[in-house]
């Protein structure tokens, strides 16, 4: 063991018990990454925090001896936030997952930050209410990295980004201040709100050790209908078709390639007898059934549409949802280059064309995957590497794309990150949806909040 790392391991164990401390390399290289794949992970300890007091004085302890710290929860992200690379000291909050008090009258539930989302949505449904932020990762998802990255997903247009449920938060500061923000209450008109500034702070002003979230009244079965839609700009008008008669939970998309690659991939049937260049997910509550097939029948007339299937049992919605939420996991061992972009949802025909125009040109070559929550005007276009191309070369020429891509984010005051965040991955580019006021004074507050710089260094902010 090096002079620095024993020096280190001392520093730790002021903090916190030796047991709940690791420096094997299986641990280092499992809790040193998320689902990015083109970083070197290098982190010099984990520690498994069980108590806030212990996540004081780690933080304490960082300032003191100067250590940097990287929040580590579920490890689900795609951005590279939870990457350490720099001798960081990861600290997971694996050990710190109890669901600690429910309020029937409030309908607030406290987690500490490692819930698992599953788990918060299970003690939900065990309540009689919902917890409807949902995603394809939420079986491994900590419920503290969805506050840190705001994390959206499926049901978004529906009920909101996790933003919208958290309604207090306990957080330790860059300074080791453990702060109680907002603690539950639904008014509360006392100035800042600074519950809001560390949602999708990242871990780079506080890390957050547990959370009062809202829970909602549980929603009736749902069905899922799969519809072929063979363009592209036709997919609004079809939205538009159902929400004009009925309110929908999710309004999904995916072109054929990404269907041929999730049913290559897994033991599912092709939703429709003949192929379509895109396919709409939509799902909405069973008492709807009705409206949403005049809706279907109206998008069929006027050729948005060409053929649909409903659910007939929540086993069918489960495997029509799986269509959808596997594409991810599919595309994988295509070593995908991935953009998780946004624009108003009135914006999203022309923007999807002036892309699309973009990415045939520069990538005449390469096969792009198109899906996502298209019904909130977020959309995540896969790039996928060929095969007989080295990664590098593949990611330099994704990235020599991105100026153009992002300009047609800009023009239109989109963002360039939806819902995956911003951490090592699009930090460089976080000027294409931010101002250089905006920037200025978000370094300010990092430096408010964490004047040493020990909270996750390098991610979101240079
Ligand atoms: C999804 O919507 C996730 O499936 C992942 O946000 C998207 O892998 C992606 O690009
Ligand atoms: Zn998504």
């Amino acid at each position: 063991m090096s002079a620095s790392q024993a020096d280190l391991l001392t520093a730790l164990g002021q903090a916190i018990p030796a047991a709940q401390t690791s420096t094997e390399p299986a641990m280092l290289n499992q809790y040193g990454c998320d689902w990015t794949r083109a970083y070197e992970v290098a982190p010099a300890a984990v520690v498994f925090p069980k108590t806030e007091a212990e996540v004081v004085a780690l933080v304490r302890q960082a300032n003191a001896e100067d250590f940097k710290l990287v929040p580590s929860g579920g490890r689900t992200g795609l951005s590279g936030g939870a990457v350490a690379s720099q001798g960081e000291v990861v600290v997971s909050f694996d050990k710190m997952n109890a669901i600690s008090g429910f309020n029937a009258v409030d309908r607030l539930v406290t987690c500490e930050a490692g819930v698992v989302t599953a788990n918060l949505q299970a003690f939900a449904q065990e309540q009689g209410l919902f917890y409807p932020v949902d995603f394809a990762s939420s079986g491994s998802s900590h419920i503290g990295g969805n506050i840190a990255t705001n994390a959206g997903g499926i049901k978004v247009i529906r009920y909101g980004l996790t933003r919208d449920w958290v309604a207090g938060l306990r957080v330790v500061t860059g300074t080791g201040e453990l702060l109680t923000l907002n603690s539950g209450l639904v008014k509360n008109a006392t100035g800042y709100d600074l519950r809001h500034l560390m949602i999708g702070s990242e871990g780079s002003l506080g890390l957050i050790v547990s959370a009062d979230i809202k829970l909602a009244p549980a929603p009736e079965p749902q069905n899922v209908m799969v519809l072929g839609v063979p363009k592209l700009t036709d997919l609004l008008s079809v939205l538009t078709a159902f929400q004009q008669r009925l309110t929908v939970s999710a309004f999904e998309f995916f072109s054929d390639l990404c269907l041929r690659k999730v049913l290559a991939h897994r033991d599912l049937t092709a939703p429709l007898q003949q192929a379509c260049e895109f396919y709409a997910l939509v799902e909405f509550d069973e008492s709807n059934l009705e409206a949403a097939s005049d809706a279907f029948a109206f998008a069929m007339d006027q050729g948005w549409v060409v053929d649909g299937v409903v659910s007939q049992s929540e086993a069918q919605a489960a495997s029509l949802w799986a269509l959808r939420e596997g594409i991810s996991e599919s595309i994988a061992a295509d070593t995908p280059y991935k953009n998780d972009l946004a624009v108003r949802v009135s914006d999203v025909p022309e923007f999807l064309e002036a892309v699309q125009a973009e990415v045939v040109s520069n990538y005449p070559d390469f096969d792009v995957c198109w899906y996502g929550h298209i019904g909130d005007g977020n959309l995540h276009l896969n790039i996928l590497k060929p095969k007989d191309l080295s990664v590098a070369e593949f990611v330099q020429r994704c990235e020599a794309m991105n100026p153009s891509i992002f300009a047609q984010v800009q023009q239109r005051n989109g963002s360039i990150s939806a819902e995956h965040g911003v951490g090592l991955v699009k930090r460089d580019y976080l000027g294409y949806s931010r101002s250089a006021g905006e920037l200025a004074l978000m370094q300010g507050l990092k430096q408010l909040f964490d004047p040493n710089s020990v909270l996750n260094p390098g991610k979101l902010l240079r």
